[in-house]
């Protein structure tokens, strides 16, 4: 069984123990690296072959899953597989690889503080199997509006910026708890707070409930969320979910809202599959990105280079 399985559901600050503890009792001998300073001549070691055509990817619903999917068709990548597993399981595998120089490919997606962590690149993805630049939407239950108006209004005024969203993430990793480092957040940044809440009225204990995945941009999002608007005086339910059940939940209003959904592409299947059965509120991050992400000291730059 893969370290991976074995911890499965733990925190990503338990992976990362785990993922430390596995490189320390590590006694594998020395591993071709794929490095620029790879000097072993003779016949060239493909990436391919130093990953064993791996890429390791995350839960199975994301849709940077399905978009991976799209790209080993797109560049005929047919010895290739992607892993599924968690967004923790793969943070945790880029950290064991990077810490010993050796070659990962992961799924990867922007805003996250693993680029804050490592040293690490996007590969160019000329065929556009992974979109463009997205944006990260808020959306809603059908009915939501006259039914919770001052949350529909809040959620629709909800806007920040990577760097906002890079913050709380960073010190959830270094060990903040989720909710402290998301009220440290909304403690230094007031002014943001108040263009969603200014002009609208509190409530009285009113139910509201969120339902998200826990990708880390996400864990961000909607513990900020969850905090604004209990101080609008909701009493706000957070349930974590997979993709396609956090979509559905949305749809058949069994949950009232998510900030989670990436378009135009990375949901582009569920928005299309639910089209009409829940309320786009707007934009709250643009710019955001996903694609193929790789170790700098790596020496490919395009997902082309794993066709060799
Ligand atoms: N992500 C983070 C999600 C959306 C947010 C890129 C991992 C996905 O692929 O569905």
């Amino acid at each position: 069984m893969t370290l991976k399985k074995k911890v499965f559901g733990l925190g990503a600050a338990a992976m990362l123990a785990l993922g430390l503890a596995a490189c320390g009792n590590d006694d594998e001998g020395e591993k071709d690296t794929g490095t620029n300073d790879d000097t072993t001549g003779g016949t060239e070691t493909s990436v391919g072959e130093l990953v064993d055509y791996k890429i390791t990817g995350i839960d199975p619903g994301a849709g940077i899953m399905e978009a991976t999917d799209r790209a080993i068709e797109d560049y005929n990548l047919d010895k290739w597989t992607v892993t599924s597993g968690s967004g923790a399981a793969m943070t945790a595998a880029l950290k064991k690889a990077y810490d010993k120089e050796e070659p990962i490919i992961v799924t990867g997606w922007t805003p996250h503080w693993k680029f804050a962590e490592f040293d690490l690149k996007y590969l160019d993805d000329p065929e556009g199997s992974y979109g463009g630049e997205e944006q990260i939407h808020s959306i809603g239950r059908v009915g939501l509006k006259d039914d919770l108006p001052e949350a529909h209004a809040i959620l629709s005024n909800f806007n920040w910026d990577e760097e906002d969203m890079n913050g709380i993430m960073v010190a959830i990793q270094n060990g903040e708890k989720e909710d402290v480092a998301a009220q440290n957040w909304i403690d230094e940044n007031e002014d943001k707070v108040a263009e969603w809440t200014d002009g609208i009225d509190k409530v009285d204990g009113d139910k509201i409930k969120l339902a998200y995945v826990a990708w880390d941009s996400e864990i961000a999002s909607h513990n900020v969320m969850k905090l604004v608007l209990e101080e609008m005086g909701y009493d706000v339910t957070l349930t974590q979910v997979e993709a396609g059940p956090m979509w559905t939940a949305v749809a058949d209003g069994s949950a009232d809202a998510t900030l989670a959904a990436w378009l135009p592409i990375t949901h582009e299947t569920y928005a299309e599959k639910f089209d009409g059965d829940f309320e786009d509120l707007g934009i709250s991050m643009e710019g955001v990105k996903i694609g193929l992400v790789v170790p700098e000291y790596m020496d490919i730059d395009s997902i082309e280079d794993l066709q060799e």
